[in-house]
């Protein structure tokens, strides 16, 4: 299998977690691509029109997108537990993955603003808004995120929190939730996490 990947996106970091966790990450052979909202990329296209990563290309030429669908077919494939069966722990997995998903939206999307020459303030506002809503939900959740068994949702929202780490040093994001910060701290020493850990370049 073929993964359109690079060390710096959050939704392959949380695709690799999982491979690395389901102990699938040796049957992917990673591509390096480029996906750049702003230029989209012909090559990545003919497997996925969106241009975006990550992009599963199974043996058989198949493709697979979004992350989302990409960790469930891993899942699936290495019969992991990472998406739980069980109807409520099912529905609470699935629900922390789309917060941590949407964060992470939020934080890219408010990263690209913020960056252009003239960032439009109310819309760098709303997304700014919306990532310290998601951090403080996300720290009156901390009890019951922290002790239970290891799924995707937890996975998604570590990742978005590895992201603020490497493109948001002026958050300060530890100190507005230090019970959350105390989780990924324990988290991220899973080997899953370090072998992840984003780099430029
Ligand atoms: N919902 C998608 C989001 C993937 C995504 O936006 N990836 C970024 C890289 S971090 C990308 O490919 N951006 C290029 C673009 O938006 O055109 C997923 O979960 O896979």
């Amino acid at each position: 299998m073929q993964l359109h990947w690079s060390p710096k996106s959050p939704y392959v970091r949380k695709v690799m977690v999982c491979a690395h966790e389901l102990g699938v990450a040796p049957q992917l052979q990673l591509v390096r691509s480029v996906a750049a909202m702003l230029k989209p990329n012909a090559q990545l296209m003919q497997d996925n029109p969106l241009s975006k990563i990550p992009t599963l290309v199974l043996d058989n030429g198949r493709t697979l997108f979004d992350s989302a669908v990409i960790c469930e077919y891993l899942n699936d494939l290495a019969q992991g537990t990472l998406f739980p069966q069980a109807p409520d722990q099912r529905w609470r997995s699935l629900r922390w993955h789309a917060l941590g998903d949407g964060f992470l939206d939020a934080l890219i999307l408010w990263r690209n603003e913020r960056e252009r020459a003239a960032p439009l303030a109310p819309l760098v506002a709303a997304f700014e808004l919306k990532a310290q809503a998601c951090l403080q939900q996300l720290e009156r959740e901390v009890a019951e995120l922290a002790p239970a068994p290891l799924c995707v949702g937890q996975v998604a929202i570590a990742c978005a929190l590895g992201y603020i780490d490497y493109r948001f040093h002026d958050l300060g994001w530890r100190a507005q939730a230090p019970q959350l910060a105390a989780w990924h701290h324990t988290l991220v020493q899973r080997p899953s996490f370090q072998a992840t850990e984003p780099v430029d370049g």
